[in-house]
C-alpha cells in the first residue's frame, strides 16, 4: 500500500518502554528524523495476536518469555511513513541485543537486554504489509 509520506513501517513501542517512561523519548526520534505518525493506538498484545506477529518465532526457544513479556502490558502500536522509513528505522533501532546495540540507536541508547529491547519495527516491505494488515486492518 502507498502512503503519502512514501513507505510504511508497523512500529511498536513495547511494554518496557511504556513501563519505563520512554514513549516520548522515541517517538520525538522519529519525529525528529521527519518520519510521520499516520496512526497510532495503546493498546496490549493478547495470546492470539502474538503468535501472529511474531509467526516466524513461535517454534524458538526464546518465544515463550518473549510472548510472557509482549503481552505483559499496555503497548503503544503505530504505523510510521517515511522515505525508505522500513531501513530507516531499522537503523535507529539499532541490533536486537540491547548490549550489543549501537550508542545512538534507540536500543544502544536505552537497552540491557536481548528480550526488553523497547521496539519492533517492520524488516521489510512484505513484513510491513503482513504486520499493517495485522494492527490496522482499516489502514490495510
Ligand atoms: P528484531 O528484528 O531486531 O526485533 O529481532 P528478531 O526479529 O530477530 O526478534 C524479534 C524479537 O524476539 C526481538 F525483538 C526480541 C526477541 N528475541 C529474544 O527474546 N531472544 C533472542 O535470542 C532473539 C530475539
Amino acid at each position: 500500500m502507498t502512503s503519502p509520506s512514501g513507505e510504511r513501517s508497523l512500529v511498536l513501542i513495547k511494554p518496557d518502554a511504556v513501563r519505563r517512561g520512554l514513549v516520548g523519548e522515541i517517538i520525538g526520534r522519529f519525529e525528529r528524523k521527519g518520519l510521520a505518525v499516520d496512526a497510532m493506538v495503546l493498546r496490549s498484545m493478547d495470546a492470539a495476536l502474538a503468535d501472529q506477529h511474531y509467526t516466524e518465532h513461535v517454534d524458538k526457544a526464546f518465544y515463550p518469555p518473549l510472548k510472557e513479556f509482549m503481552t505483559s502490558g499496555p503497548l503503544v502500536a503505530m504505523v510510521v511513513s517515511g522515505d525508505q522509513v522500513i531501513e530507516v528505522i531499522r537503523a535507529m533501532i539499532g541490533s536486537t541485543d540491547g548490549r550489543k546495540a549501537a550508542a545512538g540507536t534507540i536500543r544502544g541508547d536505552f537497552s540491557l537486554s536481548n528480550r526488553e529491547n523497547l521496539v519492533h519495527a517492520s524488516d521489510s516491505p512484505d513484513s510491513a504489509k503482513r504486520e499493517i494488515q495485522l494492527w490496522f486492518p482499516e489502514l490495510a
